[in-house]
């Protein structure tokens, strides 16, 4: 049997639902002094067994104990059997959760963790021991990068670019546009809407220069991407080697790496989040900021001059694709935020672009994943305080949010979970999806969008989400490195598995789990057909289950910020 709590706890105002396997009382414990605080009757919340984790789910609400401290929660047994049974250390373990607080702001020091993570994906730089603890690397990525075909044609004397900088995207030392301008988009956004929780110090080489932290973070990211333009104001798909580099440490890595022709996605991304920059930079880097629109003005001409331009990967060389079938969903975007920034530009080609990809009905206006960025367009025009785009693009948004945020509901009573998830989204990087669905609640929050059936808040909804992440699931497994007494401990990242130190850098959420786990060391180690929710491999080599990106940690900054700002 399993107790699966939140392994960080919970708010002292919110509610405290404990999920477990098995019928019976459930008794809440204070840690420090043994004392029992309450006990419980699990109710069993479905009438069939949960579809995600394939088994009975019972809850346990403790949500009436408010008082601080450390908890831990246990299942009432018969006591008087306990000496004879061998088992019992096992069966003691198996009957009590993880330890948790109650508390105040408990996603603090998690979110400040979550937003340092970046700063280890740097490239094109040494990762010192000051800011970088025992994680450090010696410089990596400097040399000069030439175009794909160069590189295929083996031309003699071929253009060479200086390229350096920006974040490695994940496990590999690929730098991919529309990843990291997505990755860009949530926690600048975040920035925007929560930023008084966001003022942390997160000991960097920028920290003290009376920049946010996490500003100057983004910054290193922005200050790469701005480059990815070329003459046209094309924006290049991504700077990779051909193929992915095996088992090494970044600065081992002596690759060619390579420009990739240049995708609409990309050029469009680049738009809005530029433009994004521009107005959050303004008051800090005038010079920056206007750079940044005018790199964006640039880019979006190239918009309007062409069509779709898709991304594949040439023949024989597979590191990250990040294909994409259609890019109104990305113009919506790009002409949202040139529309909200750019008052002195071209207006009405961007509300041209805006209105025409916003009445597209192919458009989700909800999402926020790397090749879904519609949900962007909506948090930027409803967040807007000057109302620019109009009450109409408004009303639109926040109809298609009402209407997923009723259907999301309508998900979390199908399973024990209260998870926002169906048996269905357990893709790759499936903890995106659960994050991303929290920023869609914590939208619908801010945007006052009604919640007519619900009988919790939308910051609890959000709660819920984040309770998944951090170990209330089937596995009892927190997808945070460094936070939980069970937190996964192998990300899928080549420094982790290379560096010689046992425990990973905290603060790195997992992709989680993948129904259709694919990489060899998941296919050796979970059996097929395991149930949606425990499809997930904590082991180095698993990265369709187990990697990191910068576009998984930064949802989360921005779920954590909305969820600390209150
Ligand atoms: O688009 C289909 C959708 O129509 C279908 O319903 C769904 C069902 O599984 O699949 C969808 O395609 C998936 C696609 O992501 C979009 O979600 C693919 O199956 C899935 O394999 C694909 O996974 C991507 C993976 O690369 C492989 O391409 C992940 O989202 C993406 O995060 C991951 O990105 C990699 C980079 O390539 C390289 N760097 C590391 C990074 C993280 O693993
Ligand atoms: O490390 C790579 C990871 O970032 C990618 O998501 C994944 C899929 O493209 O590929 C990983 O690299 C593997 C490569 O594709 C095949 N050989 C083994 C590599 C490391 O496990
Ligand atoms: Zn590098």
């Amino acid at each position: 049997m399993g107790i699966f709590t939140d392994q960080i706890g919970f708010e002292s105002n919110e509610k405290k639902i404990i999920v477990t396997t098995e019928p019976g009382s459930y008794k809440l414990v204070n840690e420090d002094s043994g004392e029992c605080v309450l006990v419980k009757e699990a109710v069993k919340k479905l009438e069939a067994v949960d579809p995600l984790s394939e088994e009975e789910t019972y809850s346990v609400d403790f949500s009436e104990v408010n008082k601080e401290g450390k908890y831990r929660v246990y299942k009432v047994t018969d006591n008087t059997d306990d000496s004879q049974d061998k088992s019992n250390d096992n069966k003691q373990d198996a009957e009590k959760s993880d330890t948790f607080v109650i508390s105040e702001k408990i996603y603090t020091d998690l979110q400040r963790a979550l937003s340092k993570a970046l700063y280890f994906q740097r490239c094109g730089c040494a990762l010192e021991a000051k800011h970088a603890g025992i994680y450090t690397h010696k410089v990596c990525h400097t040399d000069p990068v030439i175009h794909l075909m160069d590189f295929v044609n083996k031309t003699a004397n071929p253009k060479t670019f200086d390229l350096r900088g920006g974040w490695h995207d994940a496990g590999d030392f690929g730098r991919y546009s529309t990843a990291g301008a997505v990755a860009l988009g949530h926690i600048l956004y975040a920035y925007e809407l929560f930023g008084d929780v966001m003022q942390g110090e997160l000991n960097i080489p920028e920290t003290g220069n009376g920049v946010p932290d996490i500003l100057n973070e983004c910054r290193y990211e922005l200050d790469w991407l701005l480059k990815l333009q070329d003459e046209e104001g094309g924006v290049y798909h991504k700077l990779t080697a051909f193929t992915h580099a095996p088992f090494i440490m970044p600065e081992e890595d002596k690759d060619q790496f390579m420009l990739y022709p240049v995708s609409s996605m990309a050029v469009a991304d680049y738009v809005a989040v530029m433009a994004l920059a521009s107005r959050i930079y303004a008051k800090f880097d005038p010079e920056f900021s206007k750079l940044a629109i005018e790199k964006a003005r640039k880019s979006f001409k190239w918009l309007q001059n062409h069509g779709y331009v898709g991304f594949t990967n040439y023949p024989g060389s597979h590191t990250g694709e990040y294909g994409d079938s259609d890019d109104d969903d990305e113009r919506l975007w790009a002409a949202a935020e040139m529309l909200r920034t750019d008052k002195t530009g071209d207006v009405a080609a961007y509300r041209a672009m805006f209105e025409k990809n916003i009445n597209d009905e192919d458009v989700t206006l909800t999402s926020f994943g790397w090749g879904e960025v519609s949900g962007f367009a909506a948090l930027s025009v409803l967040t807007d305080e000057n109302h620019t785009a109009g009450e109409e693009a408004e009303n639109k948004f926040k109809e298609a949010i009402k209407e997923e945020v009723l259907r999301l509901i309508s998900v979390m009573g199908q399973n024990g979970y209260n998870l926002a998830m169906t048996p269905g989204d357990f893709v790759w990087g499936s903890n995106m999806t659960v994050l991303n669905r929290g920023i869609l609640f914590a939208l619908a929050d801010i945007a006052n969008i009604e919640l007519p059936t619900a009988s919790m808040s939308y910051r609890e909804i959000t709660f819920e989400q984040m309770h998944y992440l951090l170990g209330r699931n089937a596995l009892n497994r927190s997808y945070v490195t460094g936070f939980g007494e069970h937190a996964y401990k192998n990300p899928h990242n080549r420094p982790t598995a290379m560096d010689g130190i046992e425990d990973p850098m905290e603060g790195w959420v997992s992709g989680g789990p993948f129904s259709h786990f694919c990489d060899a060391d998941a296919l050796r180690i979970l059996e097929k057909g395991t149930a949606p929710m425990k499809c997930h491999a904590d082991h180095v080599g698993s990265y369709s289950t187990n990697e990191i990106t910068i576009y998984w940690n930064s949802p989360a900054i921005f779920v954590t910020a909305y969820l600390n700002s209150k």
